[in-house]
């Protein structure tokens, strides 16, 4: 029978598995998979849990599998429409990702960084400057990148504004990130004014930039970065327009914070996606029909 679909894309997403509190993995296969393109996964560590509001999480790093599986899936002659990576397990793991690469991409591969270190001002449990300077270096390969305000700042090796983000203050730190090397700087959790959040996208190598707001609900959200940064990435490697993409990564962020609201579920069990993916895939649809 001729085929009558174009082929599948397929991305490896490389993220910790942290089995409970919805994020990394747990929210890359299902956001990745309901965005039409195929997600093969590569665990960076196993944890019990995030360490975001969790206490004695349970660690299992694991460095020694990522390049094994890199050659297992080179010797079977799996291609890869994209690559994104998320949490590693230590800052040595980023030169490990960066053999990964070399092993898993072509020219064609979209290779998508989310620099996932920090948030609300601060590094997370276990981190400091020695994940961003590794970081730094793994930037330098991504077509796209995707940290939010606090992780861009220190990339950029600014300060972190905690209040209000204006249009200077983004053109600096799209200025810094682009300079690292990414085509396609985003920016998530900016807060352009009192009440309103967002995402930002600049296109470093037309200078074109595209925002997507949402009123703001207050506290913190777990995975939403996550939620994002997935969905961003499925619908760049099925070819979506970066406006687009950006808004619809947005609309699916902001309804799983609503839903998780109407829920009440706390916060660190992260985002019910999972009730609006009906609506996100009409949008999906949307863009590709
Ligand atoms: O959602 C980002 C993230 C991913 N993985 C782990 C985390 C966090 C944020 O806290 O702890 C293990």
């Amino acid at each position: 029978m001729d085929a009558s679909l174009p082929p599948l894309k397929r991305i490896a997403a490389i993220h910790d598995l942290s089995g409970l509190g919805k994020c990394s993995l747990t929210v890359a296969l299902p956001v990745i998979s309901a965005t039409g393109v195929e997600c093969a996964c590569i665990p960076t560590a196993v944890l019990s849990t995030h360490t975001g509001e969790f206490t004695g999480w349970t660690f299992r790093d694991l460095s020694e599998d990522l390049l094994p599986i890199a050659r297992h899936w080179r010797r079977e002659g799996a291609r890869f429409d994209g690559i994104y990576s998320g949490y590693l397990a230590s800052p040595e793991q980023a030169a490990l990702l960066g053999q990964a690469l070399d092993l898993l991409t072509d020219t064609e591969t979209l290779v998508i960084v989310d620099p996932v270190m920090a948030d609300n001002g601060s590094y997370y449990s276990k981190i400091d400057e020695r994940m961003c300077n590794a970081f730094r270096g793994l930037i330098a390969r991504a077509d796209v990148i995707t940290p939010n305000v606090t992780e861009a700042a220190l990339l950029a090796g600014m300060a972190y504004e905690a209040e209000l983000h204006d249009s200077a203050y983004l053109k600096a730190l799209f200025d810094a990130l682009g300079a690292l090397g990414p085509g396609v700087v985003t920016i998530t959790g900016v807060r352009p004014e009192p009440g309103v959040i967002g995402n930002v996208a600049c296109d470093c190598r037309t200078g074109a930039m595209y925002s997507s707001m949402r009123p703001a609900h207050p506290g913190v959200f777990y995975g939403t970065g996550d939620v994002f940064a997935s969905s961003l990435a499925a619908l760049l490697v099925r070819g979506a327009p970066l406006p687009q993409a950006l808004e619809t990564a947005t609309a699916l962020t902001d309804d799983s914070i609503c839903r998780s609201m109407l829920h009440d579920t706390p916060r660190r069990f992260g985002v019910d996606f999972e009730g609006v993916l009906p609506q996100y895939l009409r949008r999906v649809e949307k863009i590709f029909r």
